[in-house]
């Protein structure tokens, strides 16, 4: 067995996959997909404007807005109440929608409710706004409402909070409006059919409340619950355990999550300090390990802007917190909060920002960058630095697991090639010049190309003389 020593193997094999990624690039530059995000693009849900919910791109740098899917932009079916956003690895917008609840009278006199349009899950073009059905509950009319056939078999959607892609399936936590029963629910993206991952009958530990947001690395989902803090849940055995909340974690008081998101190999969570108490909030670093907690802004920590009834948030690049402040006229809007000091400052609400004006806005989301190991806006030779030492680690939220499936390998390398040196939208208000000008890639691909000849003629010699 070939054996080498020290780090040499980690920057031979991330030499040898970035290297072949990208003289296969000169021969098919990467053109522009259509119907694509680009990085660094902010989405967020909104109430446009009575009985008109959608989907508001927010410029990153100006924070003016423009509609992207509503009741007249974008075609295919109609919004109901578009709640969760995320970003999926092409690039779409993947959004639920709670769709309309109603009460209707019963035969015998009682009344029952259900949906009068049902719950959806919607896949949104980012540039024309098109919207199509992904997975659809159908509505408990008798007979069948036919304008609203279901779409995809399996457990009812439910109430849905925020879908999120993990490889090839959409993790969706959400809880039934009848049966309270909370679950984490995969779709198939193709059949729109779901499973139970973990729930009632699935999976053991206590159960979620109130599930908000979610993300995910390798074989756990990280879900935000109101009422218990941060739930980890195995998506092979749907067990469930309280990775942070009272009892759970060590550091500052944290009792409930609303939305979660991963930046820098930690999590960022919003949530509360006294269960129920939506004035005692604060924005979290959280270990995903641990459980530990500290506090990035809270109303004593960082300065600027901050009232209750704050929500979801979302990370740039680079770090920044984008986060919805949701508290009633004069405080609806995109927040940024700097991670290191918690200060804050408005983005986009009614006096920040032009363009399309919103009532109030429910989730953000921001496209990735793809490849950019180290989250610093560029891909670029530090992301190659930044995979080549973590070569073959196996964790969760590594940094360097640009595909967040557990393990740092060719496949994140693969990433970077097909990136090299793209930029995230908000790279440059973000970021200072580096100090250090980045080698032009026709120079940086002529260092790979002798340190990976070097390297394979060493290898060819070790081989040589291993040879039996
Ligand atoms: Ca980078
Ligand atoms: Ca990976």
């Amino acid at each position: 067995m070939l054996r080498y020593a020290g780090a040499a193997p980690n920057r031979i094999a991330a030499l040898l996959f970035l290297l072949s990624h990208l003289l296969a690039l000169t021969a098919s530059l990467p053109s522009a997909l259509g119907g694509s995000a680009s990085p660094g693009d902010i989405f967020v849900t909104a109430e446009i404007s009575a009985n008109d919910w959608g989907i508001m791109q927010v410029d990153p740098v100006t924070g003016n807005r423009t509609i992207v899917s509503d009741n007249t932009h974008g075609a295919g079916a109609s919004f109901t109440a578009p709640v969760g956003i995320s970003i999926t690895s092409t690039g779409a917008l993947l959004v639920t929608d709670q769709g309309a609840p109603a009460v209707q009278p019963q035969p015998e006199g009682s009344f029952v409710q259900f949906p009068a349009v049902p719950t959806r899950v919607f896949l949104v073009d980012p540039t024309t706004g098109d919207r199509t059905v992904v997975s659809q509950d159908s509505l408990t009319a008798t007979p069948p409402d036919p304008s609203y056939p279901a779409i995809g078999i399996g457990p009812p959607i439910g109430e849905p909070t925020v879908a999120r892609q993990l490889g090839n399936v959409y993790l969706l936590p959400a809880e039934d409006g009848l049966l309270n029963n909370v679950r984490l629910m995969g779709i198939n993206p193709q059949t729109g059919n779901r499973t139970l991952i973990s729930g009632v009958g699935r999976g053991a530990g206590a159960f979620m409340t109130f599930p908000g947001g979610i993300a995910a690395s390798g074989n756990t989902a990280i879900v935000a619950d109101a009422s218990k803090g941060l739930f980890a849940i195995n998506l092979t055995t749907g067990d469930r355990a309280i990775l942070s909340g009272a009892g759970q974690g060590a550091g500052a008081h944290f009792i409930g999550g609303w939305d979660v998101a991963s930046s820098a190999g930690h999590l960022v969570v919003s949530g509360s300090t006294l269960n129920g108490d939506q004035s005692a909030f604060g924005i979290f670093e959280i270990d995903p390990l641990t459980g530990n907690r500290t506090v990035i802004a809270d109303g004593t920590v960082g300065t600027g802007p901050w009232q209750q009834d704050v929500y979801t948030l979302a990370v740039e690049s680079g770090g920044t917190i984008l986060l919805v402040a949701n508290g009633g006229t004069g405080f609806d809007g995109i927040l940024t909060v700097d991670p290191a000091t918690g200060n804050r400052a408005f983005l986009s609400d009614a006096t920040h920002g032009g363009g399309a004006s919103f009532m109030r806005v429910f989730d953000v989301a921001v496209a990735p960058l793809p490849g950019d190991a180290n989250g610093d806006g560029i891909v670029n030779g530090q992301d190659f630095a930044q995979i080549a030492s973590q070569w073959n680690r196996t964790g969760l939220f590594l940094v360097g697991d640009n595909n967040s499936d557990g393990i740092v390998n060719g496949q994140d390398m693969a990433l970077v090639a097909s990136n090299w040196l793209t930029v995230s939208a908000n790279y440059a208000p973000a970021v200072s010049a580096p100090a250090v000008a980045v080698p032009e890639p026709s120079t940086f691909v002529l260092l790979l190309v002798t340190a990976q000849l070097s390297c394979a003629l060493s290898m060819w010699r070790l081989r040589q003389s291993c040879a039996k």
